[in-house]
């Protein structure tokens, strides 16, 4: 951002410098939540349904950094760790529902979530005076937290927790800096998605320079795959279709699929990313059975300037230009229908010509 602010303008800052809007937003920010931080004592972290590396590793970053700091802390989800993120979550003070803590919280930090809704059933212990600090980086974001920070710049809520903690001083110890680093490096794509920017990249640098175990975490998040994984990735791959001139690619995963080969969903959110890998391929959608029944999961991903948010969001969903997802009633092949039919016109409003 190139408009400054003069230096009477942020004395009360006690900056002797000029700085930018945004620093001083950024600024503002971290001493409210600093604040808040210094003045309570019990806090719940959560993060939104499904929750993915970078809503875990935020989670995770703030559980040391509150538990560092003598706080009564714990970590609620609505959904269970994937498998792959489970070696960085604290043996203890993780709940996950039906589980819930006792005690109640006087602060609770939602991490990586849009709105209330998308923190599942954790919204059912949320305490009606509880402070509510909102951070997140999706554009869809509803700003409904007491104190909201929404940073559609930064690659990752990892990104923007690492900013809060170096503000409040925080040593960033390597369990903290693993936990980042987890959030980073899968909300990236492993640095390849477009938020990969040259901040995003020296948050990457300073967390290994502080201990972040990337070796563990490459193995862990990308090199362990169980027999049944594979199984059922083999299964799922074999549904990829072609539609709208070879623009769009689905592949879809029913129900039985998971059952018979005994896998949980939560360990198959990768695969929403490998339809949209196709060559030539603008729109890439997962299809697949959710828990309630006669309810589909619609997992968007695009490329070339496509924005599959504004898609999602017809349907009641949301995320980020290139990465998005919504919900929607009936079966996969119903579902399917209607939302080729909305990204074909999509497409074709795009002024993209559909090649054949
Ligand atoms: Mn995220």
């Amino acid at each position: 951002m190139k408009k400054r602010l003069c230096r009477t303008l942020v004395a009360s800052y006690g900056s002797e410098e000029c700085i930018t809007v945004k620093d001083m937003v950024v600024k503002m920010r971290r001493e409210e939540i600093h604040s808040i931080v210094k003045h309570y004592q019990s806090f719940l972290v959560t993060t939104h349904v499904r929750a993915d590396g970078d809503g875990i590793g935020s989670e995770v970053a703030l559980y040391h950094t509150l538990a560092g700091m003598g706080k009564k802390v714990c970590i609620v989800n609505d959904s269970p760790t994937p498998q792959m993120y489970k070696f960085i979550t604290p043996s203890g003070g993780v709940y996950i529902y039906p589980q819930f803590p006792k005690d109640r919280a006087a602060v609770v930090f939602a991490l990586d979530s849009p709105n209330r809704e998308r923190l599942g059933r954790t919204q059912e212990i949320i305490p009606e005076d509880a402070v509510i600090i909102n951070i997140d980086h999706h554009i869809s974001n509803e700003y409904f937290g007491t104190v909201n920070w929404v940073a559609e710049d930064m690659c990752a809520t990892g990104e923007i927790v690492l900013t809060l903690l170096k503000g409040m001083n925080v040593d960033i110890t390597a369990d903290i800096a693993t936990a980042l680093y987890v959030s980073i490096v899968t909300d990236t794509g492993r640095f390849t998605h477009s938020n990969t920017t040259p901040e995003c990249l020296r948050a990457a640098a300073f967390l290994i320079e502080q201990g972040a175990r990337h070796e563990e975490i490459s193995k862990n998040v990308y090199n362990t795959n169980s027999f049944n994984l594979i199984q059922l990735r083999a299964q799922v791959l074999n549904t990829l279709s072609l539609h709208a001139g070879n623009r769009i690619a689905t592949i879809w995963m029913a129900k039985e699929m998971l059952e018979k080969t005994n896998v949980d969903a939560i360990d198959t959110q990768e695969f929403a990313d490998i339809p949209v890998s196709l060559e030539g391929v603008t729109v890439g959608v997962l299809f697949r059975d959710m828990t309630k029944p006669h309810w589909v999961k619609v997992s968007l991903r695009s490329r070339d300037g496509f924005d599959v948010n504004i898609i999602a969001r017809k349907f009641g969903g949301g995320g980020h230009k290139y990465a998005a997802g919504c919900e929607i009633e009936g079966n996969i092949a119903e579902v399917q229908e209607i939302i080729l039919e909305e990204l074909e016109k999509a497409l074709l409003q795009s002024g993209s010509s559909i090649s054949n």
